[in-house]
């Protein structure tokens, strides 16, 4: 059995949550996922507090363990979702591509744990001064919205910068990922790309698709240019839009031409206009799976590569 202090922190029985992916991650894979023994989060993407009210709403009918939601901080409703979140008293807030220091305080004092995704070492030292409960370093291998280090290089490095518990997330598919991330002294772990293909997870058909038929070099990183460069699988969007970063079109135009892409992916399932993102372990994920399956075949695994560990010793 792998037991991590991110166990007792939350009340779970597996130190793995479940990415907060925009237009994926709902209540009722958030709750899949908490029932089966991780944590599920629900991500607040886009929308307003009225979707997010109705998608709590929803995992709390469908589990009583703990989950929580994810907050992406460019949103231009993050105000209005990080109050809803205080007011609802959730578990857990994570959040994203941004600092979350200005929510801070009202999360704390309705007693929600706060736990940031950092993208950098800076960003660590800055949440665990601010109260947040852990941190979860994310590295460029990862779905969406991607850092500059890997994570080979960022979670150590967050390790030594922070007493908190730090969770690992970018690249992360199987039990060997899982092990390895505690070689590099995570106590836990998040993962996206490989839960987009649970049973439970009720993304476009097409989009599990080209998970499942994806290989090692089948994504890329588009937007850079606008400051916030995301991961996704190659796909005539993809390939378009970053043609369109090096032509002299205005950021606005730029902009708008990836406005409603992910939600022709995740939802319309559209292959040709969606912006199907997803991680660089896509490559290794070619099976659907129930939820607790994909957890507990991931933990066993590491188990097993976490006996072994000492192998090479003489
Ligand atoms: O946020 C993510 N992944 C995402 S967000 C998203 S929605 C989106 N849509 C269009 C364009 C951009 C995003 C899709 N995927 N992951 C967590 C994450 N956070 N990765 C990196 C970071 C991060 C980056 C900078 C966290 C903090 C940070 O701080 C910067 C600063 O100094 O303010």
């Amino acid at each position: 059995m792998i037991k991590t202090p991110l166990c007792e922190l939350l009340g779970i029985e597996y130190p793995i949550f479940q990415g907060g992916m925009a237009w994926i991650s709902d209540g009722k894979l958030a709750a899949a996922v908490s029932n089966a023994g991780g944590l599920g989060i629900i991500s607040a993407m886009n929308a307003n507090a009225q979707y997010l009210e109705e998608q709590i709403a929803l995992c709390r009918s469908l589990t009583d363990k703990p989950f929580g939601v994810n907050i992406m901080l460019m949103s231009p409703f993050a105000a209005e979702v990080a109050e809803l979140t205080a007011r609802e008293k959730v578990a857990v807030v994570t959040t994203g591509a941004g600092n979350p220091s200005k929510y801070m305080p009202a999360w704390l004092e309705a007693g929600v744990k706060v736990i940031p995704v950092v993208a950098s070492v800076g960003m660590a030292k800055l949440v665990t001064k601010a109260g947040a409960s852990a941190v979860i370093a994310e590295g460029g291998e990862s779905g969406g919205h991607v850092g500059e280090l890997t994570t080979m290089v960022l979670v150590p490095q967050v390790c030594d910068a922070t007493d908190l518990p730090v969770l690992a997330a970018g690249g992360i598919g199987d039990g060997r990922g899982i092990a390895a991330a505690f070689q590099l002294g995570a106590v836990g772990v998040q993962v996206g790309t490989r839960f987009l293909v649970a049973q439970e997870c009720g993304v476009h058909p097409n989009y599990k698709k080209k998970v499942l038929k994806a290989n090692d070099i089948s994504t890329m990183v588009t937007g850079k240019r606008l400051g916030h460069p995301v991961r996704q699988i190659k796909n005539p969007f993809a390939k378009d839009f970053l043609k369109a970063e090096y032509s002299p079109i205005s950021d606005e135009e730029l902009e708008a031409l990836g406005r409603g892409a992910l939600y022709r992916a995740a939802v319309e399932g559209d292959e040709k206009t969606g912006d199907f993102l997803a991680g660089q372990i896509a490559g290794m994920v070619n099976k659907e799976q129930p939820a607790g399956e994909i957890i507990r075949e991931m933990f066993q695994e590491a188990e097993e590569v976490l006996k072994n560990a000492g192998k090479w010793l003489a």
